[in-house]
């Protein structure tokens, strides 16, 4: 079957192209998943939550019956990845799935009704997404300047006049104000403090959320610095630089901050993890957990800072079994071997 007749996902449901012939399929795959539910009729949808991720990146359905027009392996495609409204009490955080396996974040201060977003990829998509909340976009983070995070910004301030573009680079589109470590920016009551951690770019940079005076936990946005188990590739850095931002900046924040990262890559990079350190429950149990969410369409987003030190190898340098498994004794030479290491590694299936 062509692209050009590949079903169209709205959220959880896809609608058919027109001149499908379904025939209606319950088979069941696996234990773990139940029936999938295909309409008899055409121009109809269909539930896709139940749809099995696929090992090339897309979403397999529950083998369709002889003769069915139906895909059996619909290909990479975003929509079928759900948004989640993420409520703290402080602020809301509004997670947005975009290309592939990418994240916008759009952040709402509740009191003033003002919003940031985090890495606008989609503009479309987040313009949808502020209208939809009815709040007042005023500012953009951008955490470094590669086309799958900075290249929604021209068309968004095209899209939405008055914008305040901060990242921490020259080459970040429609930049507005450079920032730079303990930068700090104020959206709403909301301070956003920037926290610069230079190596998968040179001007990467975090932004570190939080609302004075309240007791609830604070929230980093991590780009492609700090992945849920991972992080990023050392495009313009060095091992040292990551130690830095990983130990030293990024661990030294409150325990309790939620992280939201950059791209959802937690079943790929705990299944390294697990190379790394297979006595490790807490990697087994994270990977059982993804795993579900990913077969719902859900995001394994956020976690927190103590989370990441139990299961993350690039944040248990320090920690003897990763050591040993590098044949390092120091954590820089350590955070090198392994992010050598996974730079080539294989992802098994399971
Ligand atoms: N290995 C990535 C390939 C894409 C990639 O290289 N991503 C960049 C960020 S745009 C990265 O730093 N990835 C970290 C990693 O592969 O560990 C994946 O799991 O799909
Ligand atoms: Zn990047
Ligand atoms: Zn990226």
């Amino acid at each position: 079957m062509s692209g050009a007749s590949l079903p169209k996902c709205h959220g959880i449901t896809w609608t058919l192209p027109k001149g499908s012939h379904l025939t209606p399929t319950a088979t069941q795959r696996s234990q773990t998943f139940s029936e999938l539910a295909f309409p008899s009729s055409k121009g109809d949808t269909v539930d896709c939550s139940r749809l099995l991720p696929h090992s090339a990146g897309g979403w397999e359905s529950l083998n369709p019956a002889p003769g069915s027009a139906f895909l059996g392996i619909v290909n990479q495609h975003t929509d079928y990845r759900k948004y989640q409204i993420i409520q703290h009490s402080t602020m809301k955080v509004v997670l947005l799935p975009a290309l592939t396996d990418n994240y916008m974040y759009l952040i709402i201060d509740e009191d003033t009704n003002e919003a940031a977003i985090v890495d606008p990829v989609q503009p479309q998509k987040v313009m949808e997404t502020v209208k939809k909340n009815g709040v007042k976009l005023t500012t953009v983070l951008t955490t470094h300047h590669h086309w799958d995070h900075a290249g929604g910004n021209e068309k968004l301030v095209k899209m939405e006049g008055g914008l305040k573009v901060y990242g921490g680079d020259d080459r970040v589109g429609a930049l507005t104000q450079k920032v730079s470590h303990l930068t700090m920016i104020q959206v709403g009551s909301l301070s956003v403090k920037c926290l610069s951690t230079p190596c998968h770019t040179s001007g990467h940079i975090c932004y570190f959320v939080s609302k004075p005076n309240s007791s609830e936990p604070p929230a980093v946005f991590t780009g492609d610095t700090l992945f849920v188990a991972g992080c990023g590739k050392f495009y313009e850095g060095t091992a040292d630089e990551m130690y830095k931002a990983l130990l030293e900046i990024l661990g030294r924040l409150p325990p309790e901050t939620k992280v939201y990262c950059g791209h959802e890559y937690t079943i790929n990079n705990l299944k390294f993890a697990r190379h790394v350190e297979p006595n490790n429950v807490a990697i087994q149990e994270k990977l059982a957990w993804a795993k579900t969410k990913c077969s719902i369409g859900e995001p394994a987003v956020p976690s927190t800072i103590a989370e990441e030190f139990t299961y993350n190898p690039f944040m248990r340098v320090r920690e003897k079994t990763v050591q040993q498994h590098a044949g390092e004794t120091d954590p820089v030479t350590t955070m090198r071997a392994i992010r050598k290491e996974k730079d080539n590694f294989k992802v098994p299936k399971d």
